[in-house]
């Protein structure tokens, strides 16, 4: 829509953590998505809004137009290589570590692994540059239990404190990437409200370095 900025954010970590962000440039939402059932959030700039999709979901409504603006993390990113998409700010936000994981005394391994994880593209690149060839296997979510049932000799996953590893007998094993959440712009969007969006981009620029105190 001419005049008004859409931002898609994801519930969870990533809209908490991008609150103050939004907030240092001037913009707070009226509804909490953790209560409300509502997907477009009013803010207290009556020409900003907010949806809210998927984590996984919002580099497609940023490239398709549903948003003019997204925060994605860079794990997401990376499944989608050849969307049409800018990326102009790291928001040094929802950081976590793409990494490998397997079984504390894993079984010795003969023929190709299997890797079990929803990161098909990142993981299928890993491998690749390695050399190794490997079987993935997708899946979308509790990756940890593929080792643990003999589905999978390895995991690719997201990992923050490695609790969740920990708790399932699992240990990190190679970082693939390092992982933060990026600003995310619609190409067309950023031509044809080119001062609006600058003029947000800079405000969240400024708030990323007040809050890394750089
Ligand atoms: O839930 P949905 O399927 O819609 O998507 P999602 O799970 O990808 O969304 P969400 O909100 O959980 O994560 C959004 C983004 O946050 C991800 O794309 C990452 O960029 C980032 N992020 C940062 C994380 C984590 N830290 C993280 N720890 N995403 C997921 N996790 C998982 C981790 O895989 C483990 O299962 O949280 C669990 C706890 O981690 P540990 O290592 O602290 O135990
Ligand atoms: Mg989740």
């Amino acid at each position: 829509m001419p005049n008004t900025l859409t931002l898609a954010l994801s519930k969870g970590r990533i809209f908490k953590d991008t609150l103050p962000l939004l907030k240092a440039a001037g913009i707070e939402p009226i509804d909490d998505p953790e209560t409300s059932r509502k997907l477009i959030l009013e803010t207290t700039q009556p020409d900003v809004r907010i949806i809210i999709v998927r984590a996984s979901d919002v580099p497609t409504y940023v490239e398709y137009g549903g948003a003019d603006i997204g925060v994605a993390g860079k794990d997401v990113l990376l499944e989608h290589p050849n969307a049409e998409l800018y990326e102009p700010v790291d928001l040094k936000i929802a950081r976590c570590k793409l990494m490998t994981a397997g079984r504390v005394n894993e079984p010795v391994k003969t023929g190709r692994l299997k890797v079990a994880t929803k990161f098909v593209e990142s993981t299928r690149r890993f491998y690749a540059q390695q050399g190794q060839q490997v079987d993935i296997i997708k899946l979308y979510g509790s990756m940890e239990l593929a080792p643990l049932v003999g589905m999978a000799d390895r995991i690719v996953d997201v990992v923050d404190t490695g609790d969740t590893l920990r708790a399932n007998g699992l240990v990190p094993m190679e970082l693939i990437a390092d992982i933060s959440s990026r600003l995310v712009v619609n190409k067309a969007s950023m031509k044809m409200k080119h001062a609006r969006i600058q003029q947000f981009i800079d405000d969240i620029r400024r708030a990323v370095r007040e809050q890394n105190n750089d």
